[in-house]
């Protein structure tokens, strides 16, 4: 094997010396840092043209895998190319698409109308809304009114009695959560869905601008007890991924802050894999009237 290593580098050095090229160095990594791959640059382009010609080029290179238990080598015409891919995308709950969900089964649901979805569109949908909720998010594959059918829900199906029950299409960057009062605890959704090729995995995380709060900069205090509570005055968010390791979102109401907080994970390759964070707001009884705002990001970090 040594021999076949030898021959391979000093045939790569031979045309360095002629095509004079961009010399590249080894593969390498460290503890916080790893080059998969790079390449020994042999000049040129493989493609060229001009009004008169057209060339497609490649050098002769020695192609072919080994391996021992220490090592791994590939060599050929771009034996390392690998387009990993990373697709993120978040929606949120469309206040005014609301319809009353009747009953449900693990992947249908039946409501009072369908006029607004449409194949493709991500649907919620949420058993007894308000302080208790239990929501379930997935994709329209079919509409055949008075039934929505999805590819999936996140759990088993909704558990639907048709009192208090809604479906709602996420859809866009805006989130609503109409007018609130003392009375009640008002809730939104923001969903999101990542197709990751990393074998390790990924995160979702997201931060706040600022406390959510209104032109007087009177905000509606973050929760601290892990429960958002009816007329209390506190705010805070909870996540449909029930086995995060860096933070309480999927286990309790968590206020957010303005440092990333981990709202979903995976720890290995994912399609299509979804979650969403339900926010709980539940103004006091005194709380001042007006108009309450902040902006939330939500990071996809892939785990390398
Ligand atoms: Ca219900
Ligand atoms: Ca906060
Ligand atoms: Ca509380």
């Amino acid at each position: 094997m040594q021999r076949r290593l030898g021959l391979i580098l000093s045939l790569t050095f031979i045309m360095i010396l002629s095509l004079d090229p961009q010399q590249v160095l080894a593969t390498m990594s460290s503890t916080n840092y790893q080059i998969s791959w790079d390449s020994v640059g042999v000049g040129g382009s493989d493609t060229a043209s001009s009004a008169t010609y057209r060339l497609r080029d490649s050098l002769n290179f020695l192609a072919g895998d080994a391996s021992s238990t220490s090592y791994q080598l590939s060599t050929g015409y771009r034996a390392g190319v690998y387009d990993r891919v990373a697709d993120f995308s978040v929606v949120s709950q469309l206040r005014s698409s609301a319809v009353a969900a009747l009953s449900a089964t693990s992947t249908t649901v039946t409501v009072t109308s369908t006029a607004g979805f449409s194949v493709g569109d991500y649907i919620v949908v949420v058993a007894n809304e308000g302080e208790a909720q239990i929501a379930e998010m997935g994709q329209i594959t079919l509409i055949s009114s008075p039934i929505i059918t999805v590819d999936a829900f996140n759990g088993a199906g909704p558990s639907i009695d048709g009192s208090n029950d809604l479906v709602y299409r996420l859809s866009g960057s805006a989130l609503n959560l109409g007018t609130m009062t003392a009375a009640a605890v008002s809730t939104t959704i923001i969903g999101w869905e990542v197709t990751a090729d990393v074998a390790q995995g990924y995160s979702v995380y997201v931060m706040e601008d600022q406390d959510l709060r209104n032109a007087d900069l009177i905000a509606i205090s973050d929760v601290s007890d892990g429960t958002v509570s009816v007329g209390v005055g506190e705010y805070g968010a909870k996540s449909s991924d029930l086995t995060l390791a860096s933070s309480t979102f999927d286990s309790v109401d968590t206020a957010l802050t303005s440092s990333l907080q981990q709202v979903a994970s995976r720890d290995n390759n994912s399609f299509s894999t979804r979650d969403f964070l339900t926010l709980k707001v539940a103004p006091s009884t005194t709380q001042a009237t007006g108009s309450y705002t902040q902006t939330l990001s939500l990071i996809y970090v892939g785990d390398y």
